[in-house]
């Protein structure tokens, strides 16, 4: 085993957005190196890689495979990967394993949100990239574009791609700037020295080889090098320099047999690029003599000729000329030649790959303290070592990486080892827990051998082997009982396997949940962690349709935790089994995996748990309107709601009004740190957390500044030219930003409480409850000028005795809390559906006055007993009115919209949008795609609506639309969810009530109730006169 066979391998994946044709190339390299796993003929049709059921069913691939192929005398490791949005944490599992690439593109549809997505994910991991244009046939057939338009989408979409690409650099070189500045001098090592490279050049150069043309439905491929190598004798030019011409704006001078420039040519003259007349003319001309009726079929016996292919004659007489034109094209251009050759060619060896991938897997450690065991730190660092030079000597250290783990049942599992002993493979150590299933580690060797029966210990992500003791549990031991190659779904026993290879593992099952590092020495940092685009959002919760098989689905969920990278299993705050995904094809598939191999039992899957939230119709809504009088609401009208405490002692009054967009979204985007403000963090502290805010100097005065540049936002937008209403309106909102007394819900959320005003005089001898600003004084809002707030202070007191009213005052300040809690209550759960309120802003008076019976003791002992603890009282009282005042305040339902791009041919534009529309969705812009027949529209659509949606897009467009979700937004429903026309003209538009009214709103705030269980007012006979009169008259 020495170095030379690790330099003949290469570890690459292919990437790409969905349905680009990932599957079918990997199909073609298999049939040609694969050692007969594939019949040439299958190639495209079989998509060898999706062997899961559900990835034929679906015609789409979910999960990420390996497969080991053999050409010429390399080794080359191909992982397949998914493209589909649901399945991208597929994406990282490969791309961590790879050294290398291949990024497709359709030629047609271009550049999509997934593509950026792997293009992201490759840079990341540090992988080299080859570029492949995939699909090259549609532009000819579907498209019928001439060979000049076509080499001009090659262009953008290659230019495009780079475009991407310098993106991350540009952000990475300034990113490595500001660290190599910011650090010590000596920081300056070999690692670091990369990003000087040039910056300037294109990531994927044609000229450079690693670009490939390919349509790998009809097996055909090539990079430019082909070409210029079969031109060069014919043009007398070396392949080298026509390599150079045959990409950008160079021509070909037929009299003087010279490459020359665009000035070279003369204007008129019809002059096309080298890339057009050698390369695309003649492929276009082949398609058109195939399969057009009146094709020439001379062209085709010139190809044959001059290419020396030798097509058996059988093929040629085939009565599909499809069917000839594939031959012929495979045989010319053969795709897995084109596709290996530079692979092997661009990808760098594992060897050199981790001494340049070093920095991201295992990034260097500053050792800070003194005190540290210096071997075990010699070790570690010489671990690192060898990885960076993956060291393949039986001496080096073993370490490999574990990306995923993935179930395979057991019946499927090879029956004889790699000397052709036969296996048990039901005995397993540790044992399965009674499962048919095996777990597998997909793992990549960085360093050493690994052999079955080796004892290795399983590292998690925050071990630390310079913290001896306290990290014992972050570490394990371990026997590897089996090593395997990947074949497909297919699984051959190997003895050992060395640095470099990617293999599957087997005895891991029990040791490791998700992802993990082996390592053959405690001394040794565990690799970083993968990145994933996204989190889990799907939610549904899950129970078995006879109770008693509660236990089997525990247990089921316990193994599709661990067998699927990207699902979560949480229990709700209701003792739900909550079941997390990426979207509702992975949902589809966790559900089936458990029903039909994990859990094994029947069950019950709820409808997606959608999370609403409630606020009220601001008046904002009119644009004319100043939003002055809303704060006025808030500061002595007497539009209050008044609830009393049941002993009749407390008094409370709630106003409300809803808060402006800006501030309510700030509260949102800032919730992290507001939350560590307001917990009286440390300034230190919260400098160090990530936030929304670029913090300049101190997180503190960033909010607050944010805060009122929300404020004076909003009030310029208010169309108002009046300078001295802005001017009033501004200290009115500054006066009140002085009296934020807390947040809600869990005292974070986009909702305020303000303190009431001191100065509002009550008639009787009762004390108002006055509560602090809190919030204000820890966001320095008080620091501003004194509280003007402070001075009403006596006038509450008149005629009574003075010992009475303070104790009275006592007692108000120890209610305080009972204020805030009752409005966190109320936040947490509005009164439309229970869900959380969002965007408003309450003021809660509460008087309360003294004992009837003049501070009698057995009388309060008694009311207590009677209606319960005063402060309790209080809290429900405050409750109760807040939510009664958002009731009168018309209440509005707020959903949650995800963003939405969708792309389709221009025929299905008509059923595209009438999903849509039955959808509620908002429409943003559409837009032609240029020089083609696609159109990209990008929508908002509610998230309660998007259950089905790319099923129902799919059946409507026969497949031609596909749609790709972000979420993006809440926004209010602007519907009244009680509405009952009442007008004559209302009568008149709606009817009078004896027609079913059509209004969204209700019917959600009635789902969401129902999944509660909460009372719905449903009529169950609509119009019983109605019918009866019906009835009589037959
Ligand atoms: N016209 C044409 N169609 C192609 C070509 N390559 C692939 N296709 C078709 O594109 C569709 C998707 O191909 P797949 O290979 O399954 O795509 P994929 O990238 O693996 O898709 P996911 O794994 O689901 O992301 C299939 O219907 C293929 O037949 C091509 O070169 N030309
Ligand atoms: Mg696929």
């Amino acid at each position: 085993m020495g170095e030379s066979d690790t330099r003949n391998l290469r570890n690459i994946c292919i990437l790409a957005h969905v349905d680009h044709g990932k599957t079918t190339l990997a199909d073609h390299l298999i049939a040609a190196t694969g050692g007969g796993l594939l019949h040439p003929k299958l190639a495209g049709k079989l998509r060898f890689m999706d062997y899961l059921d559900e990835e034929q069913r679906r015609a789409i691939t979910m999960k990420s495979s390996s497969i080991a192929l053999y050409y010429k005398h390399y080794s080359i490791n191909l992982i397949d990967s998914p493209g589909h949005m649901d399945f991208c944490s597929e994406v990282s599992t490969a791309a961590r394993l790879s050294d290398g690439a291949l990024v497709l593109v359709d030629a047609v549809e271009g550049v999509h949100i997934q593509t950026h997505a792997v293009l992201r994910q490759s840079w990341i991991e540090k992988l080299t990239p080859c570029l492949v244009l995939n699909k090259i046939d549609r532009l000819i057939c579907e498209l019928r574009l001439s060979p000049m338009e076509a080499y001009n989408r090659l262009l953008r979409i290659v230019h495009e791609v780079n475009g991407i690409m310098s993106a991350y650099k540009s952000e990475k070189y300034l990113s490595d700037v500001d660290s190599i500045l910011a650090g010590p001098s000596e920081k300056l090592g070999d690692e670091n020295l990369e990003f000087i490279e040039d910056d300037e050049e294109d990531t994927f150069q044609p000229q450079k080889g690693n670009v490939a043309f390919v349509c790998a439905l009809d097996g055909w491929g090539f990079t430019i090098s082909e070409f210029a190598e079969f031109y060069a004798t014919k043009l007398g030019a070396s392949a080298a320099a026509l390599q150079k011409a045959f990409w950008g704006p160079r021509y070909f001078n037929p009299k003087t047999k010279m490459i020359v420039g665009k000035k070279g040519i003369g204007t008129g003259s019809k002059a096309r690029p080298m890339f057009v007349q050698f390369v695309l003319e003649p492929l276009w001309q082949v398609y058109q003599a195939a399969l057009e009726p009146d094709g020439d079929k001379a062209v085709l016996e010139k190809v044959i000729k001059s290419f020396n292919l030798s097509i058996p004659p059988r093929e040629l007489q085939n009565k599909d000329p499809k069917a000839v034109l594939q031959s012929v094209m495979s045989h010319w251009l053969p795709l897995s030649d084109a596709i290996l050759s530079m692979v092997v060619k661009c990808v760098p060896d594992p060897v050199s790959a981790q001494s340049f991938s070093i920095s991201r897997l295992l990034p260097r450690r500053e050792i800070l303290d003194n005190n540290v065991d210096k071997n075990v730190l010699m070790e570690a660092n010489l671990v690192r070592k060898s990885v960076a030079a993956c060291d393949s000597s039986s001496e080096a250290p073993c370490v490999a990486f574990v990306s995923k783990m993935f179930a395979v049942p057991i019946k499927m599992l090879p029956q004889r080892d790699s000397n052709g002993e036969i296996l048990d493979n039901y005995s397993e150590k540790g044992g399965n827990g009674g499962s048919d299933e095996c777990f597998l580690a997909f793992a990549r060797i960085f360093s050493g051998v690994l052999y079955s029966g080796q004892r290795v210990f399983v590292l998690s992500a925050l071990y630390d082997p310079l913290k001896g003791e306290s990290v014992q549990k972050h570490i394990q031991e371990a026997e590897l009982q089996s090593l395997y190659l990947m074949m497909g779904q297919g699984l051959k026993p190997v003895a050992s396997a060395k640095t470099g290879n990617v293999v599957a593992i087997r005895g891991l099952g029990q040791h490791i949940l998700k992802s993990a590092t082996l390592s053959s020495t405690r001394n040794c940092w565990p690799f970083s962690s993968m990145v994933y685009q996204v989190s889990p959002t799907l939610k549904v919760a899950i129970e078995p349709t006879d109770p008693a098989d509660m236990g089997a689905l525990m247990k089921g969920l316990r193994l599709l935790n661990r067998a699927d990278p990207f699902v979560e299993v949480t229990v709700s705050s209701r003792g739900e089994n909550v079941l997390a995904a990426a979207g509702e094809v992975h949902l589809e598939r966790c559900i089936k995996d458990l029903m039909e191999r994990f859990a094994k039992v029947s069950l019950e899957v709820s409808p997606p748990l959608v999370s609403y939230k409630e606020t009220i119709e601001g008046e904002g809504e009119g644009e004319s309107c100043f939003p002055l009088e809303n704060l006025k609401l808030l500061s002595g009208s007497s539009d209050y709601v008044e609830k009393m405490t049941p002993n009749g002692r407390c008094v409370v009054r709630v106003q409300v009004i809803k808060l402006p967009l800006t501030v309510t979204k700030l509260l949102d985007e800032c919730a992290d740190l507001l939350g560590g403000i307001i917990g009286g963090q440390s300034i230190k502290s919260l400098e160090t957390q990530r936030s929304s805010i670029d913090v300049e100097d101190n997180p503190i005065e960033a909010v607050k500044r944010r805060i009122m540049d929300a404020v004076e936002n909003h009030i310029s937008s208010g169309n108002e030219n009046d300078k001295d209403r802005v001017e009033k309106y501004k200290a009115q909102w500054q006066k009140f930003l002085r009296r934020i007394w807390a947040l809600g819900p869990r005292h974070v959320g986009p909702n305020i409480l303000f303190t009431p005003d001191y100065k509002r005089k009550n008639t009787d001898c009762s004390v108002l409850i006055r509560g602090s600003a809190h919030v204000s004084e820890r966001l320095g809002f008080l620091d501003d000028a004194n509280d003007g707030n402070n001075d009403a202070d006596s006038s509450a007191v008149t005629l009574l005795a003075v010992t009475q009213a303070s104790s009275l005052r006592q007692e108000a300040e120890s209610l305080e809390s009972s204020i805030v809690s009752g409005f966190q209550l109320a936040t947490a759960a509005g009164p439309l559906c229970d869900e959380p309120m969002w965007g408003l802003a309450f003021v809660v008076e509460a008087f309360i006055s003294p004992l009837a019976g003049q501070a009698d003791e057995p009388e309060s002992l008694q009311q207590s007993e009677q209606y319960g603890i005063f402060s309790g009282q209080v809290m429900t009282a405050v409750k109760d009115a807040c939510r009664a005042a958002v009731l009168q305040k018309k209440p509005q339902l707020v959903e949650a919209m995800y963003f939405c791009e969708l792309n389709t041919p221009t025929e299905y534009l008509g059923p595209m949008y009438a999903v849509l529309a039955r959808r509620r969705a908002i429409v943003l812009k559409e837009e032609m795609q240029e020089g083609s027949s696609l159109f990209t529209v990008h929508a908002y659509l509610p998230v309660s609506e998007s259950f089905g949606f790319p099923d129902e897009l799919r059946r409507w467009t026969s497949g031609a639309a596909s749609a790709l979700l972000v979420l993006s937004h809440w926004e209010a429903l602007p519907e009244d969810p009680f509405f009952v026309p009442k007008t004559e003209e209302e009568i008149e538009e709606f009817g009078d009530g004896s027609s079913v009214l059509h209004n969204t709103a209700r019917k959600l705030i009635d789902a969401v109730r129902r999944r509660k269980g909460l009372p719905v007012e449903e009529k169950v006979v609509q119009h019983a006169t109605k019918q009866r009169t019906l009835g009589r008259k037959v």
